[in-house]
């Protein structure tokens, strides 16, 4: 039998990333995440920052279950709306966790705007037994498209181009995605962290 991987829960109830946190972090870990705890509680993310919120999760959910504990707090800054949706990027369109409804409503904020340029910001932190471990951060830069293309990813996916690219994220697909994005560039110090810890 091969040996048993040790265990990485991801605070978060976002399946699509837990599905890429998961596709990055290979053989390493077995990545679940809450939602295979349905009795945990909700988190409520009071917090202004991303680092606020991160650490809000992952120490709120360290404290209720045992091992290690990674969150993901993330949002897309675009400059020509003075850094909005941001910190709110998940209920941007008036409903928590609305991707259609997000993204209308950045279509709609962005009409006409010539300024395109937008970023990903990731903030990630590593919790234990209600303590934290350490965070890390990564972004990307790129620019709001004029309408959405792709069907892959999730979110802003279809509106966001990375730097360098024509094509959003949705069109590019999952490996050129988590190779560039705000997630891919924070857990890769992620993992040098916990390389170097092990
Ligand atoms: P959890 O709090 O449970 O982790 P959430 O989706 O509500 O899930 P956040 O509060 O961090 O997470 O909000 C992140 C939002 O930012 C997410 O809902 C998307 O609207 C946007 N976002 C973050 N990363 C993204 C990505 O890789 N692609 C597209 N949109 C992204």
């Amino acid at each position: 039998m091969p040996p048993e991987l040790p265990v990485l829960i991801v605070a978060t109830r976002n399946a699509h990333k837990t599905q890429e946190i998961r596709e990055m972090i290979g053989d390493r870990y077995k990545v679940l995440d809450v939602n295979d705890f349905p009795a945990l509680p909700a988190i409520d993310e009071t917090g202004t920052t991303f680092l606020e919120n991160a650490t809000l999760k992952a120490a709120g959910i360290s404290r209720e279950v045992t091992g290690l504990i990674l969150s993901d707090d993330s949002g897309l800054e675009v400059d020509a709306l003075g850094g909005a949706p941001g910190v709110w990027s998940s209920s941007y369109g008036g409903e928590e966790g609305n991707h259609p409804k997000n993204n209308a409503r950045l279509m709609a904020e962005m009409a006409g705007k010539t300024d395109r340029a937008a970023r990903f910001r990731c903030t990630m932190v590593l919790a234990q037994g209600g303590q934290v471990l350490a965070y890390f951060s990564g972004t990307v830069e790129g620019r709001i498209l004029e309408a959405p293309y792709g069907a892959g990813g999730f979110g802003y996916d279809p509106l966001f181009a990375p730097e360098g690219h024509t094509q959003s994220f949705a069109e590019l697909g999952p490996e050129v995605k988590n190779a560039l994005s705000h997630r891919g560039r924070a857990l890769a110090k992620v993992i040098a962290w916990l390389e170097a810890r092990d």
